[in-house]
């Protein structure tokens, strides 16, 4: 019983693996193993051998089970111990170095016109792409005949034979937005509208998507004066600079009476754009003072409200605040430019952090 012993102790204290451990449970106390053929060899013995073989074949027995399941748990601790030290990791390492993705321009430039009129009080409304006829159109003062509906090179969407409802449009500005606005708010309001505008044009300056921010004002007693303020601050803001002058030429729209198109100073010396100084005027947005029949439309009554309302290509002032030369390249998706004039995700443009950097 000892050779038997120091046997199978030895063979488990050697075992390299789970599988050698159990060949070796098997052969010793399995069914048919050593130690259970010895204890059937029991039966045949005289009563006092069997008093001295029994005990300790069942001591034997239990000896070599615990010692396999203290190697099985010493085997399993090894394992754990050898994966551990393959899946360490530096916590104090720094991050990488290169960026993973960029902001686009488009996206950049609208987190900075929002923060810009986020600090004069002015609220972000967004409204669907594909419009109503209605809203975008006629309750801008643009009716069926106008000329302005053929100068908009509108994408209409299909309509099923035989309906003769006017077919929706994909929005060729962000005005409905605004007209929404007024339906759900009311007066007096303050809100911008950024976003996609389509229009079926495509050539060196256009693209048949382009974005837009529109802007509206509404209270009592708000004037053209109002509009020159907030514009000035706007162009300060956004160009960075301390100082701009704007010019103010009377201009055509059907949604605003008077109107204007807004010009600011600048200079392209060596071919750089600088604002605020120089001999030059570079045309920026279009505006006025917003017509009756369009506060109407928007269930606000003429009588006691007045506002104002601008309008500006994102594309446009993005190319000329970040030296942008072709419009098309907005909307290739090639790496290559979005890692040149993307933006780091992480700098969010405000006002007093600055707003590009
Ligand atoms: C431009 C000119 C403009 C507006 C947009 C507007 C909206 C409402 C009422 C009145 Cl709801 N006006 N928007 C007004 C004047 C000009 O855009 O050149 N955009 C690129």
């Amino acid at each position: 019983m000892d050779d038997l012993k120091a046997k199978y102790l030895g063979q488990i204290a050697e075992a390299a693996d789970e599988n050698a451990l159990e060949t070796i449970r098997v052969s010793a106390v399995g069914k048919k193993g050593e130690v259970s053929l010895k204890m059937r060899e029991l039966g045949k013995m005289t009563p006092d051998e069997r008093q001295v073989a029994g005990p300790a074949l069942n001591a034997l027995k239990d000896e070599i089970n615990s010692a396999l399941a203290a190697k099985k748990a010493g085997l399993a601790d090894a394992a754990l111990d050898a994966r551990l030290r393959t899946e360490w990791l530096d916590v104090t390492l720094p991050t990488r170095a290169t960026r993973q993705g960029t902001l686009h321009p488009v996206s950049q430039v609208t987190e900075e016109v929002t923060a810009i009129f986020a600090e004069m009080g002015f609220a972000v409304a967004e409204g669907p792409r594909i419009e109503t006829d209605w809203h975008n159109f006629d309750a801008l003062n643009i009716p069926g005949h106008h000329p302005a509906r053929a100068e908009m090179d509108t994408f209409y969407m299909h309509r099923a034979e035989g309906d003769n409802r006017p077919p929706h449009v994909l929005r060729t500005h962000t005005s409905p937005v605004q007209i929404r606005s007024m339906e759900q708010a009311g007066a007096p309001l303050r809100v911008i509208c950024p976003g996609g505008v389509y229009r079926a044009d495509y050539d060196q300056t256009h693209t048949p998507m382009f974005h837009q921010v529109e802007g509206l004002a509404i209270d009592k007693n708000i004037s053209m004066a109002n509009l020159k303020w907030v514009l000035e601050e706007f162009v300060k803001a956004f160009f960075e600079v301390d100082d701009v002058e704007l010019r103010f030429r009377a201009s055509h729209f059907p949604f605003t009476e008077p109107s204007a198109e807004v010009d600011i100073r600048c200079s392209w010396e060596g071919g750089t754009l600088k604002v605020g100084e120089g001999d030059d005027w570079l045309e920026i947005l279009g505006s006025g003072m917003v017509h009756p029949k369009v506060l109407e439309a928007g269930n606000i009554d003429s009588n006691e409200w007045q506002g104002f309302a601008f309008g500006m290509g994102i594309d446009r002032i993005a190319m000329l605040k970040y030296g942008i030369p072709d419009l098309r390249a907005f909307f290739d998706s090639d790496l290559r430019w979005l890692r040149h004039y993307g933006f780091s995700a992480l700098d969010v443009p405000t006002l007093h952090g600055g707003l590009s950097r």
